[in-house]
């Protein structure tokens, strides 16, 4: 019987804890991009991420860095031609219980000319791929892009359902068909269900 009695103390304090810990748990919705902060370098790129051949874009002055303000790191991008998508990428693997997402990030813009065709701007969108077979689908989804300046830092936000049978997700963060300049930060793409 002493030991007993011993053994209810610690089950009762199991108990506190883990009713304690319930809403947290509830409220925290998995994040599947750690480094959407670029806080953390690899050789002067973001770790994680892969970033346009600076030989490719230095032929139309482009330009694909990370940059810091006030102790903040950013990945800053500037494409002064109208003919191009420049853009970081950053892939990771999806399961079948992963359902619906919820894209955010921050951004600034500064956007100078629009080509005329649909779909241009500054933004983030997410691809599908299907084993190693890139799909026909043009975009999965994103955030509505940004055809027009910010004045300062604006947070996106959207939620998305995984198309079926999706293995891998790309994410695309970058500056398409636009004579623009483009910062970006806390990207994450988080699992609702
Ligand atoms: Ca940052």
């Amino acid at each position: 019987m002493q030991m007993r009695s011993s053994l209810l103390v610690p089950y009762a304090l199991l108990g506190v804890f883990l009713t304690s810990a319930l809403p947290t748990w509830a409220g925290a919705a998995k994040n599947l991009m750690p480094e959407g902060s670029f806080e953390l370098l690899e050789r002067g790129l973001p770790e994680g991420w892969k970033m346009p051949d600076p030989n490719w874009y230095k032929n139309f002055r482009g330009e694909a860095t990370v940059k810091t303000e006030k102790g903040n790191r950013y990945l800053h991008l500037v494409c002064p031609v109208l003919n191009q998508l420049l853009g970081a990428n950053y892939t990771f693997p999806i399961t079948e219980d992963m359902q619906r997402l919820r894209l955010s990030y921050r951004v600034r813009a500064e956007i100078k000319e629009l080509a005329t065709n649909d779909g241009t701007g500054v933004g983030v969108a997410l691809l599908p791929w299907w084993g190693n077979v890139e799909t026909t689908q043009a975009q999965f989804g994103g955030a509505e892009w940004i055809t027009e300046s910010t004045k300062d830092w604006v947070s996106k936000k959207v939620e998305l359902d995984v198309p079926k049978g999706a293995t891998v997700l790309t994410l695309t963060v970058g500056i398409k068909a636009a004579d623009a300049i483009a910062d970006f930060d806390d990207v994450s793409v988080e699992v609702l269900r």
